[in-house]
Parts: C-alpha cells; structure tokens; sequence
C-alpha cells in the first residue's frame, strides 16, 4: 500500500507485468473499477477507504496493456450510490464497457433506464460489514424484481461464512446472479473443502448462477504463484465452464498489502481454464452473453 500526503491509499500496481498468456480476441475484464477521479466524482462520505484516482484513461491503458478488449465496470462501494463515475467510464469506452451500478433501492423507474441507456446491465448487492452499513434484503428484493424488465441481473458479494443465512435471499432472487470471488472461499481447503462444496450447492440450486473466477490475491494467503486458488477454483472453471467469468479487479480496491501484478494475474488464466475452448468461454463467450446480448 502507498499512501499519499492526504492519507488517499494507492491499491495497484504501477508498472504491471506484461503476461505471457495472450487472451482471445475480444476478451472481457468483467471485473474493475473505477476511482473518480476524485475533483469531478467525488467520494461517498459514507466510503470505507478513500483511494487515489484510478479513473478511465488508466483503466483502458491497462486493458491495452494486458489485451482485452472491453471492461465491466463495477461500482465499487467508495462511491457510494452515486453512479457518475462508473457511467462516465462507459461513455467514454466507445460501446468497449459496460457497467454495473449500485443503488438506492428506492429509486425510481425512469433512473434505472437512464442507468440502463448508460450501459449498466445489473446492480450490486454488497454484504461485507467492513464496506457497507446495512444490506436490506427486503428492500433488495424489492427492486430485484424491478430490473427484470430490462433483463439486468443481480451481482452479489458476500463472504463465505454468510452463504448460509443467504441461501433463501439468493433463492428468492428473480432475475440471474453473478456471485463475486465466488463468495470469497478459503481456498487452501481445497477443491473439495466445505466452502467450495457449499458453492457448489449454490450454483446447482438454480441454472442461472455465474460466479467470478477472480481474486487470487485476496483469496490465496500465500500469495504468488496462488497454487491454492488454482486448485480449488479450476475445478469449478471445468465443471460449470457456461456459468463463469474473470476480471483484474483492478484498482483493486483496500488492498493494503500483497498489492497483485496484473500482468500475473492474467497469466493465471491458463491454470484454472486450461484449454482454448475454456479461455474462450471465460473470457469472451460468457461475459458477452451477460453484457452485450443487445
Ligand atoms: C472487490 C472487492 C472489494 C471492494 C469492493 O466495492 C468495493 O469497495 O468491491 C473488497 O474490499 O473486498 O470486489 O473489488
């Protein structure tokens, strides 16, 4: 972690590696953010951790840089419900990025076409403590059944001890999930471990369950080569290869330590999809599925 003179913390690297592993044309990070940048977007006073700018031009020169060809932006909880940045990344992607807003549930019809005209095409539903102050599932619900006339979907992040209390939240869901990080898994249990089982049980509950294949970083503690997170996330990769999508992270948000190289996370592509007909589908079929089916 670097802080700056206004204690605003840098989460990424600056001089990510360029990967050995050459993504398919047209593949998708289906998971960034964007921070600000701050003058023009500023933070919600709410925020858990205040971040130095990572706004667009240095999201897309990451994109060039590790050869994808598009981004989904997720709204990530520094702003709030306050969606300006992450549209004005879409805006400026030329029809390359697509997004993911997090909102009132209060809010009105007309405000989610906007966000839809806008490029988003699901909200998030945040349950980490450490990033959010309540997590209402009643009102959740409420506008989940709301979006399932622009064919959005729901992107939920929880932690792995909460799957359980979820289960009926998820279940009662009406449009497709999109799980984060899997549900953050402690993965040195291995791919048979009680947390992959149980996301497992998620995922085979209903057909329309995705799952992101991401974040070694924060879900391996011992770090680079992530031996752990490769053997308990390439099973899930081979046996749900239709259901999963992978993205950077980047800028990595809180990351105060063990900061990745993005470049090395892509190289890990080949480990958990290991073929090309796998690497195509996570990188390009499934996210354009999701995200660019209009
Ligand atoms: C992530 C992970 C985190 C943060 C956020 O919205 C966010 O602030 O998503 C985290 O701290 O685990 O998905 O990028």
């Amino acid at each position: 972690m670097s802080k700056d003179e206004t204690g605003r913390i840098r989460s990424w690297t600056l001089a990510p590696s360029t990967p050995a592993f050459v993504p398919p044309v047209g593949a998708v990070d289906a998971h960034c953010h964007v921070f600000g940048p701050m003058a023009r977007f500023p933070f919600s006073p709410k925020a858990k951790y205040l971040p130095q700018d990572a706004g667009p031009d240095m999201l897309f020169a990451l994109r060039d840089r590790l050869g994808f060809a598009r981004n989904v932006v997720v709204q990530a909880s520094c702003h709030g419900t306050d969606n300006a940045a992450t549209l004005d990344a879409i805006a400026r992607a030329n029809g390359m990025a697509r997004g993911v807003a997090v909102v009132d549930p209060a809010i009105g019809d007309a405000e989610l076409d906007t966000l839809h005209a806008g490029g988003v095409r699901g909200i998030r539903f945040n349950f980490l403590k450490r990033l959010v102050d309540d997590a209402p599932k009643d009102e959740f619900l409420d506008v989940a059944r709301r979006i399932a006339r622009l064919g959005w979907h729901v992107v939920v992040y929880f932690e792995a001890d909460t799957l359980e209390e979820l289960r009926p939240f998820l279940a009662a869901i009406p449009v497709p999930l999109v799980i984060d990080h899997m549900g953050r898994p402690d993965v040195t249990q291995g791919p048979d471990g009680a947390d992959m089982i149980a996301f497992r049980r998620l995922l085979d509950s209903r057909d329309d369950i995705w799952f992101k294949a991401t974040c070694p970083d924060r879900l391996d503690p011992a770090g680079e080569p992530y031996d752990a997170f490769v053997a308990a996330v390439r099973p899930l990769v081979e046996d749900y290869p239709d259901r999963a999508l992978w993205g950077t992270d980047w800028p990595h948000p809180n990351m105060e330590s063990r900061i990745p190289d993005d470049g090395g996370l892509v190289d890990i592509i080949r480990r958990i999809a290991p073929t090309a007909e796998l690497q195509r589908k996570l990188l390009v079929d499934n996210p354009m599925r999701l995200y660019w089916a209009d």
